[in-house]
């Protein structure tokens, strides 16, 4: 058995001794290992570990509004079970499968077997299903858009994109939206075996690529190679990208015979860039009003878009606001008009500031994987409408052209997702989650979501267990020998469904007959044939892999462009939209019901924005944080650590906290009318002024009653966040786009809430 393990934030080395983990270290490959492994060890024995099925108290008897309150009952599986079985047979009798909404949004493990939320849907799907989600909260506006536009969301995320070799080869300049963050690219869903991007862009720099990073908060500065770090209003790139595209047109650079050839609505759209259509030419003055970058900035950056071959990328970050659907829109458009795209490496594509690897070179072939087979409900919410539908039993909402009507919830499941790390407006999803009668949550540690949930199932980590990784964005697959012995009375998903599925005689359909090791082997054989079919990649046979710890696809010959089949010949290859072409205009989004969209990319003002704050207020962005993932690994290692007198650092300019009074490490109060947290400030010349970043995944911490009127003590940004989807068509998460007020506040002591535990839940030494 190998040493070997993997962690969405890199694979890992595990130094065991007497039945202990004593270290963990990064794999042998990786070149530029994350540090937030270094917590690993603490996070196995936190004092928040779950340790043993858990029941809140209150609701033994009947209770439902007070969740996130009171004491819980620690149990023994069977008894969790009982009620489990009991709640879901009642539910079924009385309501059918519609009842229970197992979406399970969130990144569960990197190992691709136990992942949680596939075993949940699994389990449910042989009992006749359940309400699931669609989208993901990282790309949501961006996974309905880009396939009106370009036909799918290859653009958008996944391993079949642009690889930076033909970038470094080709491109003389690249345009970051969004920046380019190397603390975010050291997270792959599924893990990786080598952190590469940032090796990419130091190559960059030595071939003298001209970098420029457009964004309000100037991150990896130091560690990017020279560029220029451009500071633009939150949620104003759109406005920028048409401003570009306008100089573009002034000084006749546009390439209409791309347009002509490869793309549609080009005719609609241009009399509305150059104001014919409304009055207002979109130009480098009329964009530095709304964006604060100065005119003849804008300018400069058009005339060498026109004068140099460009990669021109965005994070995903500028979807995740009001309108996120227009800058992905408008960056095509934009390359569109420069006639880049599908010449090597030069066009457009998202997200390569935002994962590990994306961009790194790797053969076209999805990863190993372990699927929840088909729900026979077949019900589904967009993603960040879970608040929404609990709130609104019989509500409707069009969401990309269909009807939905949300479904009356009697349980909900979440196993491998932290809603109170990701939703927005925490205050609201407090109030939400005490409508339905049951909340079964599988966690590893006691977060806030398995805080407000009535039956809480003990999970084991990845350690405590055999898995396989598998990433899109990765060549390595990494053989995850289990390590210790779970943790007190935790189980692995299939553990714990393996149990449920006996009670309801569905065994057979759930695990079909294999046991871990058996499943392991069967994932791992169907990708080497795979591998062997499809790239006559030769990897070794299951034995041999287990043995070594790891399996590495062959880096591809040659480096990837994407649509450089269609821009080669658009007959035989066209995009998979209406027209087959690139669609400036959608016929689509112009006969569908969502008014709010247009059929073009356009400006429109976001409700909450600088340009609508008051003279007191900041423009909030919530980043991804380099210290952890999402809330994982909040309570150990670099996060820890990162933590200012216990509160997580918001971010903010000297000349405004100057304004306010505030100094370098002052605690501080930050609301609005949603909500309030405290958090410690952190003067820097890294965000710009007008603006406060405060990154997510601080562990929700009310005082008092969670919810609306409470306030969180350690600065989890979702309080303040806003329930305004991105608009009527993607229904997606806004989060971005959120105006707050900071005052300084009197020093108070901090009460840890990694050191806290709910009321009648044990803590004695986990057995080893
Ligand atoms: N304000 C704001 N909010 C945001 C964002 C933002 O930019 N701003 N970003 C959004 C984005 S992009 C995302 S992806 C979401 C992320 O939101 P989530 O994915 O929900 O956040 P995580 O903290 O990663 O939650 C995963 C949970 O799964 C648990 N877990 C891990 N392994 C296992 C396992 O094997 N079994 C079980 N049962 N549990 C396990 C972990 O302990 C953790 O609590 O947040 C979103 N929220
Ligand atoms: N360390 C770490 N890395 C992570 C994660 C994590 O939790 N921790 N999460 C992972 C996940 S799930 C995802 S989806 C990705 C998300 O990846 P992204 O969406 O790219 O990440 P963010 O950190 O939210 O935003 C990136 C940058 O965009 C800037 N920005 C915000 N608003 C605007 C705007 O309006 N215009 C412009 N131009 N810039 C803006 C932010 O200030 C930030 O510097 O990150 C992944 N990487
Ligand atoms: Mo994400």
């Amino acid at each position: 058995m190998a040493d070997v393990s993997a962690t969405h934030w890199g694979f890992t080395h595990v130094t065991t001794r007497a039945g202990r983990v004593e270290a963990i270290d990064p794999f042998v490959r990786d070149r530029n290992p994350s540090p937030l492994i270094g917590g690993l060890p603490e996070a196995i024995y936190a004092p928040t570990r779950v340790l043993r099925p858990a029941i809140r108290k209150a609701w033994l008897e009947g209770d439902r509004e007070n969740r996130g309150e009171g004491a819980f009952v620690e149990v023994d599986w069977a008894t969790a079970y009982d009620h489990i079985e009991r709640e879901l047979k009642s539910t079924i009798a009385e309501k059918g499968n519609e009842g229970i909404f197992a979406g399970s949004y969130g990144w569960g493990s990197a190992g691709r077997f136990h992942h949680a939320a596939t075993h949940l849907k699994r389990f449910l799907n042989t009992i006749g299903g359940f309400v699931d989600q669609t989208q993901t909260y990282s790309f949501a506006a961006g996974q309905i858009i880009c396939p009106h536009v370009v036909g799918d969301n290859r653009i958008l995320f996944g391993g079949e994109t642009t690889e930076w070799p033909a970038i470094l080869d080709n491109a003389r300049l690249i345009v970051f939206f969004g920046g380019i963050n190397l603390s975010n690219a050291q997270i792959a869903a599924g893990g990786l075996g080598n952190h590469a991007t940032a090796d990419w862009l130091t190559e960059a720099g030595k071939r003298g690529i001209e970098i420029v990073c457009i964004s309000p908060v100037h991150d990896s500065g130091e560690q990017l190679p020279p560029h220029e770090w451009l500071q633009i209003c939150p949620g104003t790139d759109t406005a920028l990208m048409l401003a570009l595209a306008y100089e573009i047109v002034k000084t006749c650079r546009v390439d209409h015979r791309f347009l002509e050839r490869y793309c549609t609505g080009y005719g609609a759209f241009e009399p509305y860039l150059t104001g014919q259509a409304d009055g207002v030419r979109k130009d480098a003055d009329w964009a530095s009003g709304i964006t604060g970058i100065p005119a003849g900035t804008i300018r400069k950056l058009a005339a060498k878009l026109s004068d140099n071959p460009v990669f021109l990328t965005a994070s995903w970050s500028l979807q995740r606001q009001e309108n996120g659907e227009q800058p992905l829109w408008m960056l095509i458009t934009l390359a569109a008009m420069l006639g880049e795209i599908g010449l090597p490496g030069r066009g457009v594509s998202f997200g390569y500031g935002s994962m590990g690897n994306r961009g790194d070179p790797r053969p076209v072939i999805s990863s190993p994987g372990f699927k929840a087979g088909t729900n026979p409900l077949g019900r589904f919410i967009p993603v960040a409408r879970v608040a929404d539908m609990l709130l609104d039993p019989g509500g409707t909402i069009h969401f990309d052209g269909q009807e939905i009507t949300y479904p009356e919830i009697d349980i909900v499941w979440w196993a491998g997702g932290n809603p109170f790390h990701h939703h927005q407006d925490l205050n609201r999803l407090v109030e939400a989650f005490r409508k339905p009668r049951t909340v079964i949550v599988n966690e590893i540690w006691w977060t806030a979501t398995a805080r407000h949930a009535d039956i809480v199932l003990p999970a084991t980590t990845a350690f405590e267990r055999n898995d396989i990784s598998g990433s899109p964005t990765d060549r390595y697959t990494a053989a995850m020998s289990k390590q210790i012995e779970p943790q007190c009375e935790a189980r692995s998903e299939f553990d714990i469904f393996s149990g449920l599925a006996a009670r309801f005689g569905t065994l057979e359909a759930y695990g079909e007959g294999r046991d871990e090791m058996g499943w392991l082997e069967h994932i791992y054989e169907d990708y080497r044939q795979r591998a062997r079919d499809t790239l006559g990649a030769v990897l070794p046979a299951f034995a041999a892999f287990w043995e070594k710890g790891f399996a590495e696809l062959p880096a591809p010959e040659s480096a990837y462009t994407l649509f450089a089949d269609f821009r080669d010949n658009p007959a035989k290859n066209p995009l998979k939209t209406p027209s087959g072409k690139i669609e400036i205009w959608s016929r689509f989004i112009a006969e569908s019901v969502h008014e709010d969209v247009h059929p073009h990319p356009r400006w429109v003002e976001p409700r909450e924005w600088l340009g609508s704050a008051k003279a007191t207020q900041l423009h909030m962005v919530s980043p991804q944080p380099a210290h952890r993932l999402h809330g994982q690994l909040d309570g150990v290692g670099v996060s820890r650590r990162s933590k200012i007198k216990g509160r997580e650092p918001a971010r903010i300019n000297p000349e405004d906290a100057a304004e306010r009074g505030i100094r370098d490490g002052d605690e501080v109060r930050i609301w609005n009318e949603r909500g309030e947290c405290l958090a410690t400030a952190s003067l820097s010349e890294h965000v710009m002024p007008g603006v406060i970043a405060l990154a997510t995944g601080a562990w929700y911490n009310p005082e008092g009653r969670s919810g609306r009127g409470s306030r969180d003590l350690h600065g989890n940004p979702n309080v303040l966040t806003s329930n305004v989807p991105t608009s009527t068509l993607s229904h997606a998460p806004a989060q971005h786009s959120a105006l707050v007020f900071v005052e300084k506040s009197a020093d108070s002591a901090y009460p840890d809430i990694h050191q806290k535990l709910p009321e009648g839940i044990g803590r004695e030494e986990p057995e080893t």
